[in-house]
């Protein structure tokens, strides 16, 4: 066992045991939701996946440790996220060795799981390629752990802060499945459709895991990202965002916010925008996405067993 890793009992219990785990991130709380809603979000998440028969294992780093699975206590420094910085990849060392605390992104709460040994992470949405990226090469480390760390992430796709359309094509070139729970389009966080179809509507949890099966037994690197889309009653109007995204857009420019600092400058700046409104249909898809990543999870524990 990796000797920075630092699981709790009932989640090792639980993955020796081949029973489902669902990794949920640390970055959603520190750097995407106001305290103190974060702390109710953060367990009420947890709440689902337990109610649909899998358990859950938040990741952060702290105390110079790989968190799987995290205390009341633990959760709260999280959520008031004072001195908390945000962890991707090229991070990770950094906070481990001079043990500060750090929040983990989708790429770093993907590597966590892998190390642990779980196979399937709820999240939001996650990082891509940044619009104008052709100039700045702003893109998101996650999309080079979707390539090579073999964890399933369930999102509801991706802002459209980002461009959509270029993160898609940059997924297809380092082979990533796409596969669109239940939906043909892959959708845009806040709305059920981009504009951009997935490679493959997945009917049901089952199919998914038949996939994920697959790939893994076949030795093919990687992961694959699974797009569940909003529901329905809390999508926001496509425009009405696109609007609020441009002016977020333009704030950073203004301000000349550069790396990353990018990804969280922007979501603030959207929340402000909507006046909370973009914040309630925010809870409502990660709770959405724990409900089907847990699905997804028990699925994949019936077929290893
Ligand atoms: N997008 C969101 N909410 C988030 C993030 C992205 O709508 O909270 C967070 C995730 O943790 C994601 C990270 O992994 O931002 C991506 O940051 P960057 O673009 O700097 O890689
Ligand atoms: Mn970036």
């Amino acid at each position: 066992m990796n000797k920075y890793l630092s699981i709790t009992p009932e989640i090792e219990q639980a993955i020796k045991a081949g029973k489902p785990v669902v990794a949920l991130e640390s970055t959603i709380l520190s750097h995407g939701m106001p305290y103190p809603e974060n702390v109710e979000f953060a367990s009420k998440v947890e709440e689902i996946v337990r109610g649909e028969g899998a358990i859950p294992a938040t990741t952060a780093i702290i105390g110079g440790k790989l968190k799987v699975g995290l205390t009341k206590e633990e959760l709260e420094i999280m959520c008031k996220a004072e001195g908390v910085g945000k962890v991707s990849r090229r991070d990770v060392a950094v906070y481990l060795a001079t043990g500060q605390t750090g929040a983990t992104t989708v790429a770093t709460t993907m590597m966590i799981a892998a190390m642990a040994g779980i196979r399937i992470f709820a999240t939001g949405g996650i990082g891509g390629v940044h619009r104008g990226a052709t100039e700045t090469m702003d893109i998101s480390a996650d999309l080079q752990e979707l390539a090579h760390t073999p964890v399933c992430v369930v999102g509801a796709g991706a802002k459209s802060l980002l461009d959509i359309g270029l993160t898609l094509e940059y997924l297809e070139t380092m082979g990533v499945p796409v596969i669109g729970y239940k939906t043909k389009d892959f959708p845009a966080f806040y709305c059920r459709k981009s504009g951009f179809g997935v490679d493959y509507e997945a009917p049901d949890a089952k199919t998914v895991a038949d996939i994920l099966r697959t790939k893994w037994e076949l030795g093919l690197e990687g992961g694959a990202l699974v797009g569940n889309p909003i529901p329905e009653e809390y999508e926001l109007d496509f425009d009405e965002m696109e609007e609020v995204i441009n002016k977020a857009l333009d704030a950073a420019k203004k301000e000349g916010i550069r790396g990353k600092a990018t990804t969280p400058f922007l979501l603030a700046h959207i929340k402000d925008y909507t006046d909370g409104v973009s914040f309630a249909s925010n809870l409502q898809l990660a709770y959405n996405n724990a409900r089907v990543a847990s699905q997804i999870a028990v699925e994949l524990s019936k077929q290893f067993r």
